[in-house]
């Protein structure tokens, strides 16, 4: 290589590397495990969407007029043994039409659930995770944390006993929209 040549290839991966450093401390800030637990909107009612785009909206009491399942979970975020008891999120979703148990079958497996926060924090749960009577653990959408009601992080958040970390229990849930992958 010549001396311009070789300038010029110094500088161009010179660049590369500012460019790879750079980018590499712009993905620091956005990584999971920095997220603090900022204080949103609360929720106050659950809009549960069907496949048919049909919406049912449940008030705090209409969920705490139904049947309640006890979950306990270790929340590695806060390193502690919490207690959680809500509605089965399959309840909701067999109401909006969705098969379970036994119905649960073929494409029918396509189904998912988008599960949204105030705050449009969103996960996804395949239906069969949310479904007790295929998967093991629960998917419930709890209204009450150790006894007490979740005041501070809204009315509802969906909780799963099988995930081992918190990441996929939605604080201040306030949407379920169940959809197909085909
Ligand atoms: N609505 C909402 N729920 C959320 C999040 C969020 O940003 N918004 N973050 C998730 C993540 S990544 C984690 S680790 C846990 C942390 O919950 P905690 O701060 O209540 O321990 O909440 C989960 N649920
Ligand atoms: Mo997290």
């Amino acid at each position: 290589m010549n001396r311009p040549a070789s300038l010029l290839f110094r500088a161009i991966t010179g660049c590369l590397v500012f460019a790879g450093v750079a980018s590499m401390q712009a993905q620091t800030p956005t990584g999971e495990m920095d997220m603090q637990h900022k204080a949103s909107v609360p929720s106050t009612t659950l809009k549960v969407t069907g496949l048919d785009g049909k919406e049912t909206t449940y008030s705090a009491a209409e969920l705490k007029a139904m049947p309640h399942k006890t979950i306990a979970v270790y929340n590695e975020h806060a390193k502690a043994n919490e207690s959680y008891s809500g509605v089965p999120l399959t309840e909701l979703l067999a109401k909006a039409g969705a098969p379970t148990g036994e119905k649960l079958r073929g494409k029918g497996f396509l189904l998912y659930v988008v599960a949204e926060g105030t705050d449009h924090y969103k996960v996804v749960y395949s239906i069969d995770e949310t479904d007790p009577a295929n998967h093991a653990g629960d998917v419930i959408v709890a209204d009450t944390l150790n006894g007490e009601a979740i005041a501070a992080d809204g009315a509802f958040k969906l909780v799963s006993s099988e995930d081992k970390r918190p990441a996929r229990w939605v604080r201040n849930l306030s949407a379920i929209t169940l959809k197909s992958a085909e």
